[in-house]
C-alpha cells in the first residue's frame, strides 16, 4: 500500500486520483461540516462549486427537502440557509434534509476527486474512523488536503499527518511518499499541543477575526464521530453508508 498527501485542491492530478482512494480534508471547516451534518441525520450533502449551481440545483428539488449552505470569504452567502460553520448542523437543523453546499476550498477538493475509486470525507471529528475505512479498500491512499486558495494549509496538514500516522499503525509496511512521511512527523511533533500548531495557520488567523474561535475548537476535536461520509456516485450525493 503506498499513502501520499496532495497540499492543496490544485496540486491533485485528477487522473492520479482515478481508481484509488481518497481522503478529502478541510478542517476549517468544510469537512468538518459535512461530518457533523451526516453524523446528526441529514440525508445528504450535494457539492457544488458556485453560488449559481447550488440554486439550481435547488431549484430542482422539493421545497422543505432542502438545505443551502456554504460560505464565500467564511460568511453566509446572501439567501442561503446556513453558513460553514459546523455548530449550525444540529440534528434539529439537518435532520432528513438534503444539504446542497458551495465553500471556497472544501467542495473544490472534492469535486476534484470525483474520479476516485472511493472518496472519504475526514476531518479531526472521524480521523480513526475515516483512516480505518480508507485501509480497509486495500488500495493506495491519496490525502487531498483542500488547502486555502490553493496554499498549504496548516489545519489541513496536521489533521492528514494523523491519517498518515493512524494508517501506518494499521498498515505497518505502508509505503509513504514524501510529504505523507513529512505530515506525520509534523503531527507527532505536535500532537500534544495541536491548537498551537494550528494557531499559526493564517484561516485561523481570519475565522478568530471573524469571532469564530468556537468554530475552530469544535473542529479540533479528535474522534467525536464513528461516521465515515463517502460520495456516492448513483445518487450524486456524499452520504453515510448504510451498514
Ligand atoms: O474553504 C472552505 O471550503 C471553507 O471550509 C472555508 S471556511 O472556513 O468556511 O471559511
Ligand atoms: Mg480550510
Amino acid at each position: 500500500m503506498y499513502i501520499d498527501v496532495f497540499a492543496t485542491a490544485g496540486g491533485a492530478d485528477p487522473g492520479l486520483l482515478a481508481g484509488k482512494t481518497v481522503l478529502i480534508i478541510d478542517v476549517l471547516r468544510a469537512t468538518s461540516t459535512i461530518t457533523t451534518a451526516l453524523a446528526n441525520g441529514a440525508a445528504g450533502v450535494l457539492p457544488v462549486l458556485t453560488i449559481a449551481e447550488a440554486r439550481e440545483a435547488a431549484a430542482g428539488l422539493t421545497p422543505g427537502t432542502f438545505l443551502l449552505g456554504g460560505e464565500r470569504k467564511a460568511l453566509k452567502i446572501p439567501g442561503f440557509d446556513l453558513d460553514n460553520s459546523p455548530r449550525q448542523y444540529t440534528r434539529e437543523v439537518v435532520a432528513g434534509k438534503t444539504i446542497i453546499m458551495t465553500t471556497t476550498n472544501g467542495t473544490v477538493a472534492i469535486k476534484q476527486a470525483f474520479p476516485a475509486a472511493a472518496l472519504l470525507i475526514a476531518s479531526f471529528l472521524n480521523a480513526r474512523a475515516a483512516a480505518r475505512e480508507a485501509w480497509k479498500t486495500g488500495t493506495d491512499i491519496y490525502l487531498l488536503c483542500a488547502g486555502t486558495r490553493n496554499r498549504f494549509s496548516l489545519d489541513d496538514a496536521a489533521c492528514a499527518g494523523l491519517l498518515v500516522h493512524c494508517l501506518q499503525e494499521l498498515e505497518p509496511g505502508a509505503r509513504l511518499g514524501d510529504l505523507a512521511f513529512a505530515l506525520r512527523h509534523l503531527y507527532l511533533s505536535y500532537r500534544d499541543d495541536l491548537p498551537h500548531l494550528i494557531s499559526h495557520a493564517s484561516h485561523y488567523q481570519r475565522l478568530m477575526d471573524l469571532g469564530l474561535e468556537a468554530d475552530i475548537a469544535y473542529c479540533l476535536q479528535q474522534d467525536v464521530y464513528d461516521v465515515v461520509p463517502r460520495w456516492d456516485k448513483e445518487r450524486n450525493l456524499i452520504v453515510l453508508p448504510l451498514d
